[in-house]
C-alpha cells in the first residue's frame, strides 16, 4: 500500500459548518492522523449520529454512515460485531451523545465495543440553533432557557468513568498537537475509547473555553494529564496535592513545595483518583489529557469465544429449527 496522506482523506463535499468553528480543526487533525496509522481507507469508517459534528462522516474519504440522533453507539456496535477487521469511530456531540443517545453511550463503554468516540463538547445544540445542552452550565441562557437553566451540567469524564470505559480523554479542538497524540492513542487502544473535544460553537455558545485556549490564560487553566509525571501547572509554579481526598493548589520549587509532595499522575490506577480529578471544580485548572487507560475484555473477542464454545459443544445453529422449538402457532 502505497503511503497515503491527508489529501487523500479529504471529500469534495462542501462543508456546511459556519466559518470559524471548532469543527474545521477537527476534521483537520483527524485527517493528519489518519494516513499516519498505515490503515487502508476501505477499512476505516466513521459512524455519527445527528448534530453539526454528526455531518464529519461527509467529509472523510473513507467509509461512514450518517445515523439517527443519538443512536451510532448502537449502529457501531452491530458493525464492529459483524466487520471486527473495521477501525471503527464514533462522531457526536454532547447533545446527541448525552442527552437522547445518554443510554447507547453508557452502553457502549460498558461493553467495552473496539470503537474509538470522538464527542465534540460545544456546551450547546449548535444545529437546532442554541438550545441549552446536558453540559451547558447551571444558569445558561440559551434560547430554550431564557431566563438561565436551573439544571446541574453533567460531565462527559465523570459519566464515561462511571460507565466503566477502559480508555478515557479530553482535549482541544485548537491544541492541534495534543489532540492527535490523544487520536493515535486512542486508534492503538483495544476497547472503547471516548475523547472529550471541547469545541468552540462560534455562533451559538462563543468562547466557551476561552480561558483554556488564550494565550494569556491557558498555561494556568489548562492541567496536563502525563502518566508518570507530577500534576504541575502554571509553567511549573503550581501543583496538585492530595490532602487526604481532597486535591488542593500548592506552589512548587523556591518557597514552595518539593515536587515529590505532588500528586503523581498515573492513567491505569483504579479509576476514583480520575473521578476526582475530574471533578475538581472551577477554582481548580482544567484537566487535559488521558483520565483512564486500562486493557480489558473487549466486546467482539468475548462475543467470539462465546460462539466457538458453544458450537463446539452443541455443533452448528439452525435459526429455522431454533424458531421452531417451545410454543409456537400459526395466526390464521
Ligand atoms: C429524534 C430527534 N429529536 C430531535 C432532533 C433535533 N436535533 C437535531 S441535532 C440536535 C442536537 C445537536 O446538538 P449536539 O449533539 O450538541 O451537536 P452540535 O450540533 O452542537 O454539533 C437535536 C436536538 C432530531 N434530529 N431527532
Ligand atoms: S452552529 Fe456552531 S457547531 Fe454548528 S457549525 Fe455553526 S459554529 Fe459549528
Amino acid at each position: 500500500m502505497s503511503q497515503l496522506t491527508r489529501k487523500d482523506f479529504q471529500t469534495n463535499q462542501e462543508i456546511r459548518w459556519c466559518p470559524g468553528c471548532g469543527d474545521y480543526a477537527i476534521l483537520a487533525s483527524m485527517q493528519k492522523v489518519l494516513p499516519e496509522l498505515g490503515i487502508a481507507r476501505e477499512k476505516v469508517v466513521f459512524i455519527s449520529g445527528i448534530g453539526c459534528s454528526s455531518r464529519f462522516p461527509y467529509y472523510m474519504n473513507t467509509y461512514g454512515f450518517h445515523t439517527i440522533h443519538g443512536r451510532a453507539p448502537a449502529i457501531a456496535t452491530g458493525l464492529k460485531l459483524t466487520r471486527p477487521d473495521l477501525q471503527v469511530w464514533v462522531v457526536t456531540g454532547d447533545g446527541d451523545a448525552l442527552s437522547i443517545g445518554g443510554n447507547h453511550l453508557i452502553h457502549v463503554l460498558r461493553r467495552n465495543v473496539d470503537v474509538k468516540i470522538l464527542l465534540f463538547n460545544n456546551r450547546i445544540y449548535g444545529l437546532t440553533k442554541g438550545q441549552y445542552s446536558p453540559t451547558s452550565e447551571a444558569g445558561k441562557k440559551a434560547k430554550s432557557t431564557p431566563y438561565g437553566s436551573i439544571d446541574a451540567p453533567f460531565d462527559p469524564i465523570r459519566l464515561a468513568l462511571g460507565a466503566g470505559a477502559s480508555f478515557v480523554a479530553r482535549s482541544i479542538d485548537v491544541e492541534a498537537a495534543h489532540l492527535q497524540g490523544v487520536l493515535h492513542r486512542m486508534a492503538s487502544h483495544r476497547g472503547a475509547a471516548l475523547v472529550e473535544i471541547f469545541q468552540n460553537c462560534n455562533v451559538f455558545n462563543d468562547g466557551a473555553f476561552v480561558t483554556l485556549t488564550e494565550k494569556a490564560s491557558k498555561a494556568r487553566s489548562q492541567l496536563h494529564l502525563e502518566h508518570g509525571k507530577p500534576l504541575v501547572f502554571e509553567d511549573g509554579k503550581k501543583g496538585i496535592r492530595l490532602n487526604g481526598l481532597e486535591p488542593e493548589i500548592v506552589p512548587v520549587g523556591d518557597g514552595g513545595v518539593p515536587e515529590s509532595e505532588l500528586l503523581v499522575w498515573d492513567e491505569k490506577a483504579q479509576p476514583a483518583l480520575a473521578f476526582l480529578l475530574a471533578g475538581m471544580g472551577p477554582a481548580f485548572p482544567t484537566p487535559i489529557g488521558i483520565f483512564r487507560a486500562e486493557e480489558r475484555a473487549v466486546h467482539h473477542e468475548l462475543d467470539e469465544a462465546l460462539q466457538r464454545r458453544v458450537t463446539e459443544t452443541l455443533g452448528d445453529g439452525d435459526l429455522e429449527k431454533l424458531l421452531g422449538t417451545g410454543d409456537t402457532w400459526t395466526v390464521p
